[in-house]
């Protein structure tokens, strides 16, 4: 997530024309992507998963898991009770709004991207996210209380994702080199915080002209994503936009800015952005998987070498945050 979160006002989609908010220039809106069958589907269950995993986090920062083990129940569960969230009145939506000005950092919201040519523009989209573990990082007064079950489908989902991560952490250890426990070591263990979020992206009257979320790199660790059926997310790659095609029943992980740092740049934080869409809702589910505040991350120890020194500077991840958050260099 980039920019700077405001309380949200809903893009409305009956309108006609889109309001100068949330128009790109041209430039500034590069969407030309294409389907490309190489950004990678990964199948957990073959035996050179790990291989795979670490050669697309080289090389895309972005790769999709089938065969995962987190049950379609859980993942449909997941997705029922956000989209019931974002089916509710305004008013209900409003009584969970973010404010950060006030120190309410969690919560429904939307994002204006600053120091773009043209001035400040929205995204057209909105969210809800909170922090669901560890338990000392939750604060359950953000969390709506309808639709029913939406406490319980939240933390069913994030007992999946710590099993999940703890997986892709020890595969992409070893594609280091490192021990299978280094990452999960490096982002804290078990004090690694889950960040869920839901975006909600409503047809926009012209498409062309507004993005979902403007380009931007995780901050987090890794990214865990679930989208619905319509596409939207493209990455770049060698000064291009690639498409993500929709994988029924796949999860799409993203590597993060803080394993690109702990990898010494082995490892490449994917920059994305999403399209949106003149009649359907586009909807997605990511999980962001982020070190402690106070944790120090930089490139691990053993991966700087002389002819391989230390390209990012160690710092604990709240500062780091808080330079991105404020385009302050780090
Ligand atoms: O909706 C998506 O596919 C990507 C969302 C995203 O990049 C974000 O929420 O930071």
């Amino acid at each position: 997530m980039t920019g700077v979160a405001q309380s949200a006002q809903a893009p409305a989609s009956s309108l006609v024309a889109l309001l100068p908010e949330f128009a790109r220039s041209e430039h500034d809106n590069n969407q030309t992507g294409a389907a490309h069958p190489e950004i990678p589907v990964i199948d957990m269950a073959s035996c050179c998963c790990g291989a795979r995993m670490a050669e697309a986090a080289r090389e895309w920062g972005i790769f999709q898991l089938v065969n995962h083990g987190v049950p379609a129940s859980a993942v449909s569960e997941l997705q029922r009770v956000g989209r019931e969230f974002f089916a509710l009145p305004q008013a209900e939506k409003q009584r969970f709004a973010m404010d950060p000005a006030s120190g309410k950092t969690e919560g429904y919201g939307c994002t204006m991207q600053r120091d773009i040519p043209g001035g400040n523009k929205k995204t057209w989209g909105n969210f809800l996210f909170h922090n669901v573990a560890p338990p000392s990082a939750v604060n359950h007064a953000v969390w709506p209380e309808n639709p029913e079950g939406y406490r319980e489908a939240n933390e069913a989902y994030c007992g999946h994702m710590r099993r999940l991560t703890r997986t892709l952490f020890e595969r992409l250890s070893a594609g280091l080199g490192l021990e299978e426990g280094a990452m999960a070591e490096s982002f804290g263990g078990d004090e690694v915080v889950f960040l869920h979020k839901i975006n909600f992206y409503p047809p926009c009257p012209q498409p062309e002209l507004a993005l979902g979320v403007a380009p931007h790199t995780d901050l987090s660790a890794l990214t865990v994503l679930v989208p619905n059926e319509v596409p939207g997310l493209q990455v770049s790659r060698d000064g291009r936009w690639h498409d993500v095609e929709y994988v029924p029943g796949a999860l799409i992980v993203h590597i993060g800015d803080q394993i690109e740092i702990l990898s010494n740049g082995t490892y490449k934080a994917v920059l994305h952005q999403t399209t949106v869409s003149k009649e359907k809702t586009r909807m997605s589910w990511p999980v962001f998987v982020e070190p402690p505040m106070e944790l120090v991350v930089g490139p691990h120890p053993r991966l700087i070498t002389g002819e391989c020194p230390d390209k990012y500077k160690a710092k604990k991840f709240m500062d780091y945050k808080y330079c991105k958050i404020n385009k302050l260099p780090q």
